[in-house]
Formats: structure tokens, sequence, C-alpha cells
């Protein structure tokens, strides 16, 4: 183990409202989000769906590359492309959306990706259901979790480590977390996890593992940086903080019109408007209801029925605009009677803000 460590004392500095760093907007740069005006679309296009990668993309072979299983099982083995195509495969719509969507606008922000808004994608995973990849390992009685091993590795806070994030056996039983190849019907690229990545539907992105390697059973609580030294809800540094899990209910809207280049603001002409976006919600839960704000009065949305149990729903809704000048927002409430909040919970790593978009509008008189 290397022990040639220079970021031991890096510590993350101070942010202030509205000013970003050179460090950050590079991280921007990276990390991509989601234009959302493709929130038009059920199923993300590959290229528009939002990337987040901590450390560098690894050069990986589909042809070569094996997945291991080790640790406190009775079968341990390992598994080749070739090996997991002859697998029952499952392709189902899933909505992943990073924790730190929304970063940006809390207040006191953290120094991290700054995202905005766009930090969230739809996609057709296919792949094999984990469930049963790990029962054929046979884990031993008092395994309680499962680590999973990405290729990728780094330093964060001064911590060298791959990225690696553990699930308990309760949660392997229960989430339908599939071992993934493809997405959108085509082979992963590369900075989706290529060859292979794990999706834990209904999960912030964090547990999705990308570039897989190895599946650890453990009998030990994990201790990774990726699980405990971040991704947790605190409030101060040193709390201990509660793990961050499923996604929060949350909506996007559209924007309608036409945009300004760099203010993002847009415009309109005056008569009906279709407003358009999408909800969801983790946990395996429902949205129940969208609501849009016109300047601060609620009207209900329609809400599509037809959407799967981890996908994003389509929801819609007639403006009569007339010439003036708009903030407009859209509120989901899932079936536990949880609704999005008009500003962000503090959070000191800047996780899982939900609050309500505001898209500034300008409506424009229709020329006769
Ligand atoms: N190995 C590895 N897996 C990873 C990450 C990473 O940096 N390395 N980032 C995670 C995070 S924080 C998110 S939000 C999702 C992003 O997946 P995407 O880039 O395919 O959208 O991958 C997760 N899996
Ligand atoms: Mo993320």
């Amino acid at each position: 183990m290397a022990t040639y460590n220079p970021f031991k004392k890096f510590i993350r500095p101070k942010t202030e409202t509205g000013v970003f760093s050179e460090t950050e907007v590079n991280l921007a740069n990276r990390n991509s989000g989601l234009p959302l005006e493709s929130l038009e679309h059920d199923v993300t296009p590959i290229g528009q769906h939002y990337l987040l990668i901590h450390f560098d993309i690894p050069k990986l072979n589909q042809a070569d590359h094996i997945i291991s299983f080790t640790g406190d099982f009775f079968n341990p083995y390992t598994l080749n492309y070739r090996d997991i195509k002859k697998m029952p495969s499952q392709t189902i719509p899933v909505t992943l959306e990073c924790a730190g969507n929304g970063r940006s606008s809390m207040e006191p922000r953290s120094f991290s990706m700054p995202w905005s808004y766009g930090a969230v994608g739809t996609s057709e995973w296919t792949g094999t259901p984990m469930k049963a990849l790990i029962q054929r390992a046979k884990p031993k009685s008092d395994v309680i979790n499962f680590i999973f091993t990405g290729a990728d590795r780094g330093f964060d806070s001064g911590v060298e480590h791959n990225f690696e994030r553990s699930l308990t056996v309760e949660q392997i039983n229960n989430l339908d977390v599939l071992l993934v190849y493809e997405m959108n019907g085509q082979p992963l690229l590369p900075q989706h996890g290529a060859p292979f990545r794990i999706v834990v539907p209904g999960w912030y992105g964090m547990a999705s593992v990308k570039w897989l390697n190895e599946i650890q059973a453990s009998t030990e609580p994990f201790q990774g940086y990726q699980q405990v030294g971040t991704y947790r809800y605190r409030q101060k540094r040193d709390d201990e903080g509660e793990p961050i899990t499923s996604m929060k209910v949350k909506s996007l809207m559209k924007p309608p019109g036409i945009p300004d280049w760099t203010s993002r603001k847009r415009i309109v002409s005056s008569g009906q408007v279709d407003l358009m976006g999408r909800a969801w919600v983790g946990g395996g839960r429902q949205i129940i209801k969208v609501e849009i704000s016109i300047n601060g009065s609620w009207h209900n949305a329609t809400l599509d029925q037809d959407s799967s149990k981890y996908a994003w729903k389509k929801w819609s809704f007639e403006w009569a605009a007339i010439p003036g000048d708009y903030i407009i927002s859209s509120r989901a409430t899932d079936e536990a009677g949880d609704i999005q909040p008009l500003e962000a919970p503090f959070d000191i790593g800047g996780f899982a803000n939900n609050s309500v978009q505001k898209t500034h509008i300008f409506v424009r008189k229709a020329e006769q």
C-alpha cells in the first residue's frame, strides 16, 4: 500500500453564494448534467444523461474483464462477459439522480460538484439480477453486507481508495439491483461504467457502482470512504450522520419557449403554453400529485399514469399565459404524503436538495 499522501491535509475551502472557484468550474466541466429540454423524452438519450465521475474513467476491455465474488462466500467464482450474456436478462427503466443534485443553490454551499438541476436522467438498463448471482456464490450465514468495488481509484479528503459501496443482505433481497451491461439497448459507454456496473433502482446514484470489479461478502460493517466518509445526511462536519439512500420526492419542468443564451431565462408568447415535466421519488413509492405555481398561486397538473415502478412520471399543464414576468415552479407529492419543500433543507455536504425548481419566464404579446 502506498504511503506517500500529499492530500492528507486537504480541507474543503469555504464557499460564497453565487461565486464559484476555478476548481468547481473544472468539476462542472467533467461532470455534465441533463440539458433540461431533454425532460421531454421518457427515456433520456444516452449522450444527454448526466455524468458523475469521481476519479478517472478506467480503460477496461469487455472481452477480458472479470468480475470476482470474494470474501465470505462458500462458492466464490468469477464471471466474464460471455458468462453474463448467457444469464437471464432484464431491462428496467430507472430514473437515476445524483445525491448532490441542487447543491449549488444550498446555503451555505458545500465545496464539491456545483450541480444546479441537471443531475438526473432515465435509462433502460439491461442486465441480470444481482440477487441470483450472489445466491449462486453462497454467502456464509454470518455475512451482513456485500461490498461492490469499482476499478477507479483516487483520493478524497486525504483518503486513498477505490470507489466502493456496500449493500446489506436485506437491501440485496429487496431492491431489484441489476448487474448492468447495456444502457438504452447499447453497450455501456466508458463514462457510464463499461463494461459492467450495478444499478440500484430508487436510490440516489452513488450506490450504482460503475466499472465493477469485485463483489465481496463481509461479516463486518463496511467502513469505506464513500459509505461512511460521505453520502450521509449531516448538519455539522463531525456528525456521524444518517446514510443517504432512496431519492426524495422531486419534480422538474422542461423550460418552455426559447432561452436567453447565458441567463437561461425563457421567453414565450401569450396564449396557451403547454408546460410539461417529470416527477419521481425513490423507495418504490408512487407520485400522486404535481402542482404548478404561477407567481405563487398553485394549480393541479395532469399526471400520466403509465410509467413503471422506478421511472419518472410525466406531468403536464395548460397555461393561459398573459404578458408579464413570471416565476414558475412544480411541486410533487408522493403516496406517503411527502411533498417538495419551497426552500432547501440544509445539509453540510449539499445533499438531496429536493426544493422546487424556479424558472424565470417572460411572456410577450403574441403577434396577431
Ligand atoms: N466506480 C464508480 N461508480 C460510481 C461513481 C464513481 O465515481 N465511480 N459515481 C457514482 C455517482 S455519485 C453517481 S451519481 C452515479 C452516476 O452515474 P452516471 O455517471 O452513469 O450517470 O454513478 C455512481 N457510481
Ligand atoms: Mo452522485
